[in-house]
């Protein structure tokens, strides 16, 4: 077991780490081992204390008691440049500081007119009045329609840490009160992760991958389809390790082929110089239909793989060939509808064929309608050009994101505390806790339709009729799409509760909203790397709590203290008991696997606990399964991989065959009877995790005349006399908002790009559908399911136009407070 003390990785910090994060411009001096106290708590001192985030470990450097630079890990590969605005979240003026209450809740409770939440009128409470106003309701909630009121689904990124998981904290005090409506899935992955386990036997999205360095030795061309690992490789959900990083660059400094399948030309393009190919959003999955004709018409598929390891092929050449429906899915045909010269296409795939290729996708093409047609054919694809189970061939769903493919260690797994509800049978996040669970990007549909039946892969159930949402730790005001119609369909509920550190538009959209720390403001214990596991952190506490701020753990706690359930809360731990018993429990865990950890409080003052890479290293993803499908089948019916599922043509959905097919989306750039003529790239940004950190400093090194930005062709905007640095405003039937212009051909002509996460900024409040001046993406998407099978969100259907904005000046007012709450 490797075993590095805290001390000594502070030492460590390098020059290299210093001159390249201006962040930490001038703190070298004072990192030098005789200021770091051993397991140092700087709340209110003077010193360094390690910590970790979303965006990686970082050393803090704090001064009388405040934060001043956080400075990376020394074995980070790739430190996130981000690390600025996350140090700057503790102090940015959105902070909510106090205990707020919406003043006519206040005076009215659930009479209140709901229809003017959102309009900033504020009122101040102390902590006892604002824990009282929520046991309360939720009491009232529980007693007057039961559990299956109170909706505590709550999707959000949160922040990282085992104890202070505030999705999971609010569950458990739910769950104390007498239950709760859950939501089930997530918004990153709705349609792969329920579609892949039909075809593959297993999530995919979520799973180690082929390690890197296999990748880096085996293969000939990497494709990275929809997928921009240069920007999402920042953050992990737990703390980032960017090993990824390490793996894109040995592919560069190997020179092996990278060709990237994106509209826009992504920061992954730059990075490898690569071969770009542009299809037009939305239609990969015609585009890969016609790589598989060609692949089949010259003769040139893999035949030995799809029979041996796949089932359906049969029925699906009909499809393929146009037998069965009169349309043969040639280059031509794709060519037509994606955009991409047919050449290319079959280029393409002769290539593929002939070289060891790996298909790392991405996300964005299932975000949106019909959603799970494109890993589908992105696995038939794979299949039949054979080399599933290879070293560095075969296709990956994660190479992009937590760094998947990074070596994994033998570590133990750390746990977190639970919900305490009953054990849910499956993945986590597909069969959730909760008396009820919905699709979790179904939950406008199930405030509007109380009782409403919804299909959902394969079962038939009604939405609940909610009275009460509570929401921690996400953001359903940036994340959810259809603005417009969300905020009517919020009308619904009599009371809306929020806990943040920041005043977000959800915030502002809360009847009751309470002031949470940051994760620098407490301690906690976290897993470094999802997928590779690289050690434990202790996450110490940097700072004291700002201002009126509490921790999720211990609001909750007093919120079930007032309900008479404090003892089954806290199970008579404090925070430092809690971490002891998580960490306690991984010890003895990697005990059974012969890796000796240090007791506790060894591990608390050395900050870390590494751990060993033995094979992580070859692991090749679906080996055995190569070697033996019989004796190491897949978790499908058939055991193999499936081309067409039995099972998906039971539940007979129109929007989802039983084998991959083109299906025209809702809208689309150029499509039949497209009301717009421009398709929106709403993907994920660069310099935030979703709208996280747009309230920080890291803002004015992006945003364009004080808006989010528009990416926009130079063609698109020469048409509509706009030029860079403009502000205009987007629109459709659905909304509108105002951007800031960057004119650039990194957007392919008809499309741009808007990233999702800017905090939206009503004009008017009280006005539906009024101009939003910030720049919030999913004022324009559209809210509809991917299909009955997953039910996932489509962030990424939506077409709009684009104008010169020559209305009033506007100030952009969502960065700061509320007046009342300052
Ligand atoms: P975040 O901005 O991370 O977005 O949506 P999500 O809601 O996860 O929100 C997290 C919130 O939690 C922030 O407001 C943060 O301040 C708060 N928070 C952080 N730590 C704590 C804490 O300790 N306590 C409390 N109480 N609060 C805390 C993300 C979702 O957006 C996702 S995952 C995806 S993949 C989707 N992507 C798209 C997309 O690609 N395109 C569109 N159009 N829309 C999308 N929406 C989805
Ligand atoms: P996106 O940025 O939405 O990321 O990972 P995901 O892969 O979903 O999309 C990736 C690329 O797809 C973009 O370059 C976009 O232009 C391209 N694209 C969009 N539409 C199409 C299309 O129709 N066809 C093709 N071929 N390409 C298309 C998301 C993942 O990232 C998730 S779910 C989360 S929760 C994390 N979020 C963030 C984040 O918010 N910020 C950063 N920096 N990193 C993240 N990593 C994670
Ligand atoms: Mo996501």
């Amino acid at each position: 077991m490797t075993k590095i003390s805290g001390n000594d990785l502070r030492a460590e910090l390098s020059r290299r780490a210093f001159l390249s994060y201006s962040v930490a411009a001038g703190a070298l001096g004072l990192f030098g081992p005789s200021l770091l106290a051993k397991g140092a708590r700087a709340a209110e001192a003077n010193g360094a204390v390690m910590s970790g985030s979303h965006w990686g470990v970082f050393t803090a450097q704090v001064e009388d008691g405040r934060a001043t630079a956080f400075v990376p890990w020394e074995k980070d590969p790739h430190p996130s440049a981000a690390l600025e605005g996350v140090l700057d979240s503790i102090y940015s003026p959105s902070r909510i500081k106090y205990p707020m209450v919406r003043r006519e809740y206040l005076e009215k409770g659930i009479e209140a007119d709901r229809s003017t939440r959102g309009n900033g009128d504020f009122v101040r409470v102390s902590w006892d009045q604002a824990l009282d106003l929520i046991a309360k309701e939720i009491q009232r909630v529980e007693a007057t329609y039961g559990p299956q009121a109170v909706f505590g689904g709550s999707y959000g990124w949160k922040s990282s840490g085992r104890l202070h998981n505030c999705t999971t904290l609010l569950r458990r005090m739910l769950n104390l009160a007498g239950g709760f409506v859950n939501g089930a899935g997530d918004y990153s992955t709705g349609a792969a992760q329920v579609i892949m386990p039909h075809v593959m036997g297993t999530l995919e999205v979520y799973e180690q991958q082929t390690a890197w360095p296999v990748v880096a030795e085996n293969t000939e061309i990497m494709v990275f389809w929809a997928a921009d690992p240069v920007k999402t490789l920042q953050i992990s959900n737990s703390i980032a390790d960017h090993g990824g990083y390490a793996g894109l660059d040995a592919l560069k400094a190997k020179g092996t082929k990278v060709i990237v399948i994106d509209p826009v030309r992504s920061a992954t393009v730059d990075f490898f110089d690569a071969e770009h190919i542009r299809p037009k959003p939305q239609t990969d999955v015609a585009m890969m239909l016609g790589m598989a004709h060609t692949l089949y018409s010259e003769g040139l598929y893999d035949s030995d793989f799809i029979e041996n390891y796949t089932s359906g092929f049969d029925k699906f050449l009909p499809y393929l060939t146009g037998d069965a429906d009169g349309v043969a899915k040639t280059a031509e045909w794709a060519a037509e509808i994606c955009g991409v010269p047919a050449e290319t296409i079959k280029d393409l795939a002769r290539r593929l064929k002939g070289s060891r290729s790996m298909l790392a996708a991405g996300w964005s093409m299932q975000r949106m309608h019909h959603g799970e047609q494109a890993h589908w054919m992105l696995v038939t694809l794979a299949s039949m050009i054979g080399q599933i189970g290879l070293p560095g061939g075969g296709f990956g769903l994660s190479y992009h994101y937590a760094s998947g493919g990074a070596p994994a260690t033998d570590g133990p797994a750390l746990s977190g505390i639970t919900d305490g509800g009953a054990a849910s049978g499956g993945p986590e996040w597909l069969a959730t806790a909760g008396v009820s669970a919905i699709p979790v990007a179904r939950v406008v549909e199930m405030l509007e339709n109380p009782g409403g039946e919804f299909d959902f892969n394969g079962n038939r159930a009604s939405y609940p009729d909610i009275h009460l949402a509570y929401w921690v730790g996400g953001n359903p005001f940036t994340h959810h799409q259809d603005r417009n119609r969300m905020l009517k369909a919020w009308e619904k509920l009599d009371t809306f509760i929020v806990h943040d550190f920041q005043w977000t538009a959800t915030a502002r959209h809360a009847d009751i909203i309470l002031p949470a720390t940051t994760s620098y403001e407490r301690n906690d214990i976290e897993t470094i790397g999802d997928y590779s596991n690289l050690g434990i952190l202790a996450m110490k506490q940097v700072v004291a709590p700002l201002y009126e701020a509490k921790n999720d753990y211990d609001i909750f706690e007093a919120i079930s203290d007032k309900l008479g359930k404090k003892a089954a809360f806290n199970e008579g731990k404090d925070e430092m008991g809690w971490l002891q018993s998580l960490y306690e429990a991984a010890a003895k865990q990697g005990k059974a696997k012969g890796i000796e950890m240090p007791d506790f409080e060894t591990f608390w003052a050395d900050g870390i606990v590494e751990f060993p890479i033995t094979t992580g290293a070859q692991y090749v993803r679906y080996a055995e399964f190569r070697e033996d499908p019989l004796l190491n089948p897949l978790g499908t019916p058939t055991g193999l991989i499936e081309i067409y599922s039995k099972n998906i043509e039971k539940m007979g959905y129109d929007d989802c065959p039983a084998h991959p097919t083109w299906m025209e989306p809702l809208e689309r750039l150029d499509g039949p009877g497209a009301k717009f003529p421009l398709h929106v790239a709403a993907s994920h940004p660069f310099h935030r995790l979703h709208s996280q950190l747009n309230g920080t400093v890291l803002r004015e090194g992006y945003a364009i005349a004080g808006h989010e930005p528009c990416l926009m062709n130079p063609e698109d905007a020469a048409a509509r006399g706009i030029a860079d640095g403009d502000v205009v405003r987007v629109y459709n039937d659905r909304g509108q908002i105002l951007t800031g212009v960057k004119v650039t051909d990194a957007a392919m002509k008809g499309v741009i790009q808007i990233y999702e996460g800017g905090w939206y900024d009503p004009l008017d409040p009280a006005e539906k559908g009024t101009l939003d001046k910030y720049g919030d993406v999913n004022v324009l998407t559209a809210d509809i399911p991917t299909s009955k099978l997953g039910q996932g969100n489509c962030g990424q259907t939506v077409i709009a136009e684009v104008e010169k904005y020559t209305g009033p000046e506007v100030t952009v007012t969502v960065f700061t407070a509320p007046a009342a709450a300052e």
